[in-house]
């Protein structure tokens, strides 16, 4: 039986081109800093997003972990969203290992943290207080909905934390999915943060890593923060060689996904007993309910699925999110909704 794996975009596999440029990739110690291919990564992720420097890393949220630690200080605090992946999602790596607490607000509908909210939980200089050092947003933001966040909001931002000395960190895991659904480039995206962190491993289908970008003296303390985490690779290049493909050749045709989706929405929102949830669609990623007369829980309904095929992610008790990919086509959306509809109405 095919399997139609709509968990996530991480389950990609590398592609053939990928696996051949592996293969043939040039390689040297990139402890030392001497991996030619990983140098050349590197090189273009700064220039896709117009930032000085870039590091690769092994993955999204070793990216976040080594942003923190290169932007914060002990006791530092971090305004970050209530549904971010940094927040929520990596085992409070930022307390854990940076010893930096979070100061979590509750993002706007649209994914973004209102910028007064923002400004208001900003602390003032006094003894009681940690310092406020970063505030941290998340392009496309994941929890709500797979939602792109504007460039104007960006800059909007980015004009708050120049105001108050603070430093702007970018989760991209999936920036090129916000580009590819605003029409706009990832520079676009990226003007004033201080850094990005950019998944390969997710719908750009690298194997492993991200890159992590921003000026060159945060780039030289990440580096160091990502040694103290394991993170330090030798022949990292067989690696980098796919996240060159990645970045040059895959960007293009992430819209494929975005239509996937917004096919999936449509045709989950004709069926009786799911509900659509906020954004759904507006790039790769669909969330939806079952509504309370479905008699299934959702383990049953996933389990159900899983028999036939179709695997898709438990979020809640009943909420499931779908993410499309390289690998789904609209064929493979169409089985998925049919048989959802059959195991939902059986
Ligand atoms: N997201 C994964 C899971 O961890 C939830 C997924 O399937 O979506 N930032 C964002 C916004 C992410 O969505 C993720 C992964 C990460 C960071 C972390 O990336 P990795 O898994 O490479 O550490």
């Amino acid at each position: 039986m095919d399997i139609i794996d709509l968990r996530s975009d991480t389950v990609t596999q590398p592609t053939p081109a990928m696996r051949e440029a592996m293969a043939k990739a040039i390689v040297g110690d990139d402890v030392y800093g001497e991996d030619p291919t990983v140098n050349r990564l590197q090189e273009i992720a700064s220039e896709l997003t117009g930032k000085e420097a870039a590091l690769y890393v092994v993955s999204g949220t070793m990216g976040n972990v080594a942003a923190t630690l290169a932007h914060t200080q002990r006791g530092d605090e971090m305004i970050c969203g209530l549904k971010s992946h940094i927040y929520r999602n990596e085992q409070g790596a930022m307390a854990a290992l940076a010893g930096v607490q979070a100061r979590p607000l509750e993002e706007e509908y649209d994914g973004t943290l209102d910028i007064q909210k923002i400004e208001s939980a900003i602390q003032i200089s006094d003894d009681h207080h940690p310092i406020t050092r970063v505030v941290a947003i998340e392009n496309s933001h994941n929890i709500c909905g797979g939602v792109p966040i504007s460039p104007a909001y960006i800059e909007s931002l980015g004009k708050l934390t120049l105001q108050y000395g603070l430093r702007l960190h970018l989760d991209g895991a999936r920036l090129f999915n916000a580009a590819a659904a605003l029409g706009v480039s990832a520079k676009d995206l990226v003007g004033p943060a201080d850094s990005v962190s950019i998944c390969l491993s997710k719908g750009l289908c690298a194997p492993v890593g991200s890159v992590l970008c921003g000026d060159a003296e945060f780039i030289h303390r990440a580096r160091r923060a990502r040694k103290v985490l394991g993170g330090g690779m030798r022949q990292a290049g067989v690696l980098a060689a796919a996240g060159i493909i990645a970045l040059t050749d895959m960007p293009a045709r992430l819209v494929v996904d975005h239509q996937n989706a917004t096919l999936l929405a449509k045709s989950l929102a004709a069926l009786p007993g799911i509900s659509l949830e906020r954004n759904s669609a507006s790039t790769n990623m669909v969330y939806f309910q079952l509504d309370e007369d479905v008699a299934y829980s959702g383990h049953e309904v996933s389990s159900s699925l899983k028999q036939e095929g179709v695997l898709l992610d438990l979020v809640s008790t009943r909420g499931f999110r779908a993410v499309t990919h390289y690998e789904i086509n609209s064929d493979m959306i169409e089985h998925t909704v049919q048989v959802l509809n059959q195991v939902i109405a059986s």
